[in-house]
């Protein structure tokens, strides 16, 4: 009885230590205008996105993100039907490589060899996993292909453009060879891009990343996402990686400052199950029917000086003014 009611407390303690708005976060991809892959996000081009914000409230891996100056996401989703649209407008006050030297990890000297010996995510990056098939078993992670993957997509470093330009790289697994092979099919036949670009003042960078339906959202064997199967839940989870100088990273792996999550939990995060929802909208978003306006409490002013000087008028004269 004692060895239960201890069980609960623990249980108690573990659920305050990891708040709900932590799990099972949802997010919407709704049709909308295909964006141009080039690292701006121009005037419009997201409007008819889905928004949303981070990383304060997400998973952290490292040291938790604490002011949003150091590490914060304004991040959008869409699809056109054919791919899947992600933008990450990051701001990150110290980008790696760029204000900093291309210093490596102790862990690993190779860390920036495009190989399979090499840390694709070593830098400031963005990480999109997605379980297209939306099922897990047990505690396994992505399998590296269709149905489930692991991509990176790097601010200093990529595939298309080698150490030093910004972009897609395979993901994990690494250690499988199949799944990297099929990583770099995808790169190579551009079914996924990724457009990398400091910000001007430097203080972050954009990321326009693209997927394609086929072969990249596999739902079943051989059978890959599109609209005509209506509204469709995937796994999906986000990572927001931070290098800074060296020694800002002091007793992380690799020395990494931040490494934060949309879903799931330290050091599982990358487990299927652990993974938030992204749904796949066919229809266009309809917005809700406007409220029935508000009656008025108090009574319009009526005096004659009143009606005399109309401020709607003169916030028309002024706009035109401008
Ligand atoms: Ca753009
Ligand atoms: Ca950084």
């Amino acid at each position: 009885m004692k060895r239960l009611v201890l069980l609960a407390a623990a249980a108690a303690i573990l659920c305050a230590e990891q708040p709900e708005k932590q799990m099972n976060r949802s997010l919407y991809a709704f049709p909308g205008k295909t964006p141009v892959l080039d690292g701006v996000i121009e005037k419009g081009e997201w409007d008819d996105a889905t928004q949303f914000f981070g990383v304060q409230d997400w998973v952290p891996q490292f040291s938790p993100t604490a002011n949003p100056a150091d590490l914060s996401l304004h991040a959008y989703v869409k699809h056109d039907g054919k791919r899947l649209y992600f933008a990450f407008d990051v701001t990150d006050d110290v980008l790696y490589g760029i204000d900093t030297e291309r210093w490596l990890p102790t862990q690993n000297p190779k860390a920036h060899d495009l190989t399979r010996e090499g840390f694709p995510w070593f830098g400031d990056e963005a990480e999109i996993l997605i379980n297209a098939t939306n099922r897990y078993q047990a505690e396994e992670s992505v399998a590296g292909n269709g149905h489930s993957w692991q991509m990176v997509c790097n601010l200093t470093k990529s595939r298309p453009g080698g150490v030093g330009s910004g972009g897609i790289l395979e993901g994990e697994p690494r250690r499988d060879e199949n799944a990297w092979n099929t990583y770099r099919k995808w790169i190579d036949s551009k079914a996924m891009e990724c457009a990398a670009k400091p910000k001007p003042g430097r203080k972050g960078y954009i990321l326009e990343w693209a997927i394609d339906f086929d072969p990249c959202l596999e739902v079943e064997p051989g059978k890959f996402y599109s609209t005509a199967m209506g509204n469709k839940p995937m796994g999906l989870n986000i990572a927001l990686g931070d290098l800074d100088e060296k020694e800002k990273g002091e007793g992380n792996f690799g020395n990494f400052h931040h490494e934060d999550w949309f879903s799931g939990a330290k050091n599982v995060r990358t487990q299927l199950r652990h993974f938030g929802t992204l749904w796949m909208m066919s229809d266009l978003y309809t917005p809700p029917p406007p409220k029935p306006a508000a009656v008025k409490k108090t009574k319009p002013k009526t005096s004659s000086k009143a009606k005399k000087t109309s401020p709607k008028k003169s916030t028309t004269k002024s706009s035109k003014q401008r």
